[in-house]
Parts: C-alpha cells; sequence; structure tokens
C-alpha cells in the first residue's frame, strides 16, 4: 500500500515529504488548507487523528502522528537508510536532534510567533523573549561549526527534522548570515538537495524555503 500523507500548507508536514523523497518512498497527497484567519488546520484533519494537526501518515491500516515518530517510521521502513550512523557518537547526536527540534527548539520559535498576534504588548513580550530564543541560535551555530550536518560527516533524518525550525527561525526570529553563518550554509546545502526541491513541487505553497 502506498503512503498517504495528511500535508497541511506551509507546515512542518513538508519535512515529511521531502523524507520520503530523500527516501525514493512512494507516497499520495491529501492536501489541507490553512484558515487564513486563524490560521489553524481545518476541522477535516481531526478526522484522520483526534488533535487535528499535521503531519499525519497512513501506512497498512495504521496511522502515525508526530512528525519524530514518523520519522523514525519511514526511517524503519527504509531498512534504516538516512537514520542512527554507525559511529557511536554520531548516532547519540542523531538521537539528540531527532528529538531537540520538536522538543526544544520549536517551543520558544511557535512562543515568539503567538506573542506576535497579541495585540499591543505582544512586540515588547516578543523582545523580552528573543535572548531565549538567541541561546538556543547560538547553540546550533556552535554544533554546525563543527561539522557539516547535525550528526556528523553524514546527511541524516535528523537533518530533516531541523529543517523546519531552522526555517522558521530565520525567517522570524534572528537567524541570519551575520551571526550565524554555519547555519546559513547548511539551510543553502539542504536547499539545494534535489529531493528537498521535489517535495517542495509535490507539496505546494511552503514559505519557510
Ligand atoms: N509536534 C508536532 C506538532 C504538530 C503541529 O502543531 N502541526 C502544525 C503544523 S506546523 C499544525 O497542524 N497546525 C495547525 C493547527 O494547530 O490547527 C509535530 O511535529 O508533528
Amino acid at each position: 500500500m502506498t503512503i498517504l500523507v495528511h500535508h497541511l500548507e506551509n507546515s512542518r508536514s513538508q519535512r515529511v515529504l521531502w523524507l520520503l523523497e530523500e527516501l525514493a518512498l512512494p507516497y499520495e497527497l491529501k492536501r489541507y488548507q490553512r484558515d487564513p484567519a486563524t490560521m489553524l488546520a481545518p476541522p477535516a484533519l481531526r478526522q484522520v487523528h483526534p488533535l487535528g494537526k499535521s503531519p499525519v501518515v497512513e501506512d497498512d491500516g495504521r496511522v502515525v502522528a508526530e512528525t519524530g515518530a514518523i520519522v523514525e517510521y519511514l526511517v524503519e521502513k527504509a531498512g534504516g537508510r538516512l537514520g542512527a550512523p554507525a559511529d557511536r557518537d554520531d548516532a547519540l547526536r542523531y538521537r539528540y536532534f531527532l528529538h531537540y527540534a520538536e522538543g526544544s527548539l520549536m517551543p520558544p520559535l511557535f512562543t515568539k510567533l503567538v506573542l506576535g498576534r497579541v495585540p499591543l504588548l505582544g512586540g515588547v513580550a516578543q523582545r523580552r523573549f528573543q535572548p531565549m530564543i538567541d541561546v538556543h541560535l547560538n547553540y546550533v551555530e556552535s554544533e554546525l561549526s563543527k561539522r557539516p550536518w547535525f550528526a556528523g560527516d553524514q546527511f541524516t533524518a535528523a537533518d530533516v527534522m531541523m529543517s523546519f525550525p531552522m526555517e522558521a527561525a530565520r525567517q522570524r526570529a534572528g537567524l541570519g548570515a551575520e551571526h550565524h553563518p554555519n547555519s546559513i550554509a547548511w539551510l543553502q546545502r539542504i536547499h539545494a538537495r534535489p529531493a528537498y526541491q521535489a517535495a517542495l513541487q509535490r507539496g505546494g505553497p511552503y514559505a519557510y524555503s
């Protein structure tokens, strides 16, 4: 059975399309559009998974949600390709960044986005919040100054996981060439990958690339 991706425009699920392209696994898409006023996903996604978020994939009669879990599922399905490297330290970094992307880096970025929508005091709160984000951006920059990919010398699914928070950070949280040249070079490298480009073609509008 072909994997079905429930894909919300301009969202984290772009990573799943990219990984599927990297792994050359066949898939089909069901597209969903955000509500233009609230930016929320349409109610139809709740019929797929109770949280109504994207991404969600269906495969072999199973529903798999949560990007990190989907990434692990797809890597496993592809026989471990782009998964944990053989080297122990690389493998530990692989696991770390797989979790760090959604567990630690996304929450402050999302908080900043939400604060920006609060009338009047939102902008002030955002500026107060920025130093917390800067700690992350400087940390990520220092990691990428030591090695080309998040796990080590090889591109892995950890890079795919890190793409969305890094793209979001560039767009709205001050990640830039002046202070984070290695991070920007990494973004340029991922965007140049043929599979990344193929996923953009399949996925439709994506404002972060
Ligand atoms: N940690 C979850 C987050 C899922 C999530 O919040 N997805 C967003 C897309 S970027 C979404 O569906 N937003 C629409 C909504 O909340 O209604 C994951 O990585 O899968």
